[in-house]
């Protein structure tokens, strides 16, 4: 088996036709438009009208793709797809089995599966389907009986099973939810190796648009680009820094950090605003403390990054989240995602579900019992928001923040009298700090916005960008922990703050791979 050379699956438009997304516009209208922005191809899907007005639409909708030489495929309907002389059929998984369809049309028809499983995706595989339509991605109204909301990390395990690019490679394309906004965080963290989507599939965010022509031409421009945007953690064509060299980049972004004042927008709970605000200035950042999802769109723009963080949630906050994270990957711009007491309370594992879903984050950072609770291991209890004893390994740890990272294609940065910070390929343990970051309160917090902005500000490299922002925070504490007026939580606050400060100022003299406890 082997792919239809001629498929191209980048932009695949759903036409479903039902009133509550076409309006009163027309379908054929609506399809010629989509082709002029660029779908690649067509799937008429209706699953109640007559099968004399199937094939009368369909018939006109063929006349249309063709003239701008996109296939047609007809949902479920075989005796459609031949009366029109479609390019081919989709079927899903309750539809006529594909061996049925394969042996009723001719060899070269199209033939495309819905797959929600790694063992559906391998029977659709064996039975010589071209591609597979693998969903659902996300909830969504268009298609309220799906059976499974896969995300992003179940798209990745079908994935494992479609060697996509190769010579004997299924096609693959992901559906449910998928719009402008969220298409190029979806295609970046849908990957499993070398084997990646070929494309996306959407019903509403063209057929209930406005423009449709407009829409499909963002949308596929966002498709081809997607890679570049979210590149996982060095960006395409920059050197992957080696330890060696890593750190003598680290004293130069530090220096570039000092005097750059970049954005630190911070969406973080109410016990550490303050905190985190002076250490941001304090670190040459300008921080605003801005919880209003409204003006996320312009403070996105300004270049620099935005924390999340869960530490005081309500539904309010949980709105302008979600606002903010868009508005950041919408910019480019990156974002850090503090699940604060992630495994707290089912609010708050419901918090990090919502979150996960309505964006992109550079990193994701928290204690021990937070990355557990994104990772959705369902035996990890918090009692409260504290970092508790750890009762795992120091390789278990490794093993925790690489998983997650492969599994949301980001970095994660787990806290601790150790720090773990990983990319999925790079990853590394950091014991430099102080005792007394864990007697206050938000010191995990402001890290995170630190971390926000020095990738805001060094973009080539984000496992680098991330190492110079903690190798500040962490170096500071230590050197503040040695002050003779330090005795204890309170006193060390000043002294911290100084530090993080007068590092900055003479951080060429400072020896950061000597001092760096870094393996
Ligand atoms: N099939 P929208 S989800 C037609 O999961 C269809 O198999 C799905 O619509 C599946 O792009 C879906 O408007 C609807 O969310 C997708
Ligand atoms: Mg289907």
């Amino acid at each position: 088996m082997a792919t239809n050379p001629n498929l191209d699956l980048s932009l695949y438009l759903v036409s479903d036709s039902t009133p509550e997304i076409l309006g009163d516009k027309d379908i054929c209208q609506v399809v010629e438009q989509a082709c002029k922005g660029g779908v690649t191809i067509v799937q008429y899907r209706d699953k109640h009208a007559e099968t004399s007005v199937l094939i009368k639409t369909a018939t006109k909708l063929h006349s249309i793709t063709k003239k701008y030489n996109v296939p047609l495929l007809i949902n479920d309907r075989l005796d459609v797809c031949l009366a029109v002389g479609a390019e081919g059929v989709h079927i899903g998984q309750d539809d006529t089995p594909l061996e049925a369809v394969r042996s009723m049309l001719p060899s070269n028809a199209i033939v495309g599966v819905t797959a929600s499983s790694m063992e559906e995706a391998e029977a659709a595989i064996q039975g010589g389907a071209d591609y597979l339509g693998i969903g659902t991605m996300f909830a969504t109204p268009t298609k309220k009986d799906t059976k499974s909301i896969i995300g992003t990390r179940g798209t990745q395990e079908i994935l494992t099973r479609c060697k996509t690019g190769t010579k004997h490679s299924v096609g693959c394309v992901a559906i449910g939810s998928i719009n402008a906004a969220n298409v190029q965080r979806v295609i970046h963290q849908s990957t499993a190796g070398e084997n990646r989507l070929n494309g996306v599939a959407v019903v509403s965010a063209i057929m209930a648009a406005a423009d449709p022509q407009g829409a499909a031409s963002e949308l596929l421009q966002r498709v081809k680009n997607a890679p570049e945007k979210f590149y996982i953690s060095t960006r395409p064509g920059s050197e992957v820094a080696s330890d060696k060299g890593m750190f003598e980049h680290i004293p130069g972004i530090i220096q570039k950090h000092v005097s750059s004042s970049v954005l630190s927008h911070n969406m973080t709970n109410t016990v550490v605003q303050n905190f985190a605000a002076n250490v941001c200035l304090a670190t040459g950042a300008s921080p605003i403390m801005s919880m209003n999802g409204a003006e996320a769109p312009d403070l996105a723009q300004l270049g620099g990054g935005l924390v999340i963080n869960m530490g005081t949630i309500t539904p309010d906050i949980m709105n302008a989240y979600q606002a903010g994270v868009k508005a950041y990957n919408a910019a480019g711009n990156p974002v850090l995602l503090d699940p604060v007491g992630g495994g707290a309370t089912s609010v708050r594992r419901q918090a990090i579900q919502t979150l996960l879903k309505a964006g992109f984050y550079d990193v994701i950072k928290g204690n021990e019992g937070e990355i557990g609770a994104v990772m959705g291991s369902a035996n990890i209890q918090q009692r409260g928001v504290d970092s508790g004893p750890s009762s795992s390994s120091a390789q278990q740890k490794v093993e925790m923040v690489k998983s997650l990272a492969q599994k949301e294609r980001c970095l994660v940065l787990m806290t601790g009298a150790t720090d773990y910070l990983s990319d999925g390929t790079r990853t590394a343990a950091i014991s430099n700090g102080s005792k007394w970051l864990g007697k206050i309160t938000g010191s995990g917090c402001a890290l995170g916005s630190v971390v926000v902005s020095y990738l805001a500000l060094h973009r080539d490299d984000k496992f680098v960008a991330a190492m110079a922002g903690i190798l500040h925070y962490e170096l500071a504490a230590e050197r503040a922990e040695q002050h003779a007026s330090c005795r204890g939580p309170g006193s060390f606050i000043p002294a911290f703050l100084d530090e993080l400060y007068l590092i900055g100022q003479d951080i060429t003299s400072v020896n950061v791979s000597k001092l760096a406890r870094v393996e």
